[in-house]
This record gives structure tokens, C-alpha cells and sequence, in this order.
């Protein structure tokens, strides 16, 4: 039972003009695409190639000596999750149970917004923002290269990738502006309200 690349759950069109189909193109095409497949390679033949995803991440994180299979999957779920976060016509004020719960957590959605688009522009290289339940609280969290909150007991709700893949075809160098955009126009709170 192979890892397989999930088809995108949108057209390569529908995040433009903040996410090309260009970078689309790219992202999950190659980047996605190469992570699962060197992950079918460290692991075949061997007892985790009968095993989910989430279960692959679960077995090897924090083992140093399977670091290779660990950032490979982990890069592959997240990937996943990441795109299932994002929808046209997406962004602005969460709907929902989640509106309330970042209400009462944060103060504010505005709030909310500074806090995330700072932990994802304070992410020294690569890596992720979350939105995360941990214990049944709300938390904002960063996370370097491949790490995925499952790996620290935590239930990602929201995610966005900040490697420079993610973003440097439309926005260049701009961090900043790639998570405004992100934010303000892709977010799928129907995602992140199913995650609760
Ligand atoms: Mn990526």
C-alpha cells in the first residue's frame, strides 16, 4: 500500500491571482509529488509500508535514525492539510464554531490575524504556521522545515506553509504579503471548523 499525491481539492486556477497555477504547478506537482515519493522509497520493504500516514509520522518522530522518513511524511500530510485550508473566494472572518472559540481565546479575530501572520513571518526559514488545539485550547504555533503538530500531541486546525516554494514565484521575497493574502482571501474556515 503506497503513499499516493492526492489530487489538488481545487482548480489550479481558483487561488489566483494570490496563488498562481504557476506555483501550483510547482508546489504540489514537484515539491508534494517528491515527498511522496521518497517516502515510498524509505520505506518499502519494510513494516511501515503497510501503514497510514499519520501512522508513519506517529512511529518515527523524535527517532533520529529515521529523520529521512519522518521529514517525508510529515512534509506529505502537511501539504495535504495546507491545501484543504485554502478555498476561493476564501479568507476574512471565520464562520462558525471557530469564530466564537478565537474570539474568547485571542480577544479578536484582528487579534488572531497579527498573532498568526507574526508567527509565520518570524519563522526563520522554512517551515509552517498553525492554528492548533492542544489540550483543548486554542494556540498559534510554528513549526521549522517538516514538523506537524501531531508530532507534539497537539490537533492542527489551519495551517500555511511559509518555505520560500510556497510563495517566492508570486510574491518574491514577500512573507508578509503572501500571508496578508493568504488570510484575507484563501482561508477555508468550513476546513477548519470540520477540524474541531
Ligand atoms: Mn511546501
Amino acid at each position: 500500500m503506497a503513499i499516493t499525491l492526492p489530487e489538488l481539492p481545487f482548480p489550479k486556477t481558483a487561488l489566483a491571482p494570490y496563488i498562481s497555477a504557476n506555483t501550483l504547478d510547482f508546489h504540489h506537482g514537484k515539491h508534494h509529488n517528491a515527498y511522496v515519493t521518497n517516502l515510498n522509497k524509505l520505506i518499502e520493504g519494510t513494516d511501515l509500508a503497510s501503514k497510514s500516514l499519520e501512522e508513519i509520522i506517529k512511529a518515527v518522530a523524535g527517532d533520529s535514525s529515521k529523520a529521512g522518513i519522518f521529514n517525508n511524511a510529515a512534509q506529505a500530510w502537511n501539504h495535504t492539510f495546507y491545501w484543504h485550508c485554502m478555498k476561493q473566494n476564501g479568507g476574512g472572518e471565520p464562520t462558525g464554531k471557530i469564530k466564537g472559540m478565537i474570539e474568547s481565546t485571542f480577544g479578536s479575530y484582528a487579534k488572531f490575524v497579527e498573532e498568526f501572520k507574526n508567527a509565520g513571518a518570524t519563522q526563520f526559514g522554512s517551515g509552517w504556521a498553525w492554528l492548533v488545539l492542544e489540550g483543548g485550547t486554542l494556540k498559534i504555533t510554528k513549526t521549522p522545515n517538516a514538523d506537524t503538530p501531531m508530532a507534539h500531541g497537539q490537533k492542527a486546525l489551519l495551517t500555511v506553509d511559509v518555505w520560500e516554494h510556497a510563495y517566492y514565484l508570486d510574491f518574491q521575497n514577500r512573507r508578509p504579503d503572501y500571508l496578508t493574502a493568504f488570510v484575507d482571501h484563501l482561508i477555508n474556515w468550513d476546513f477548519v471548523n470540520s477540524n474541531l
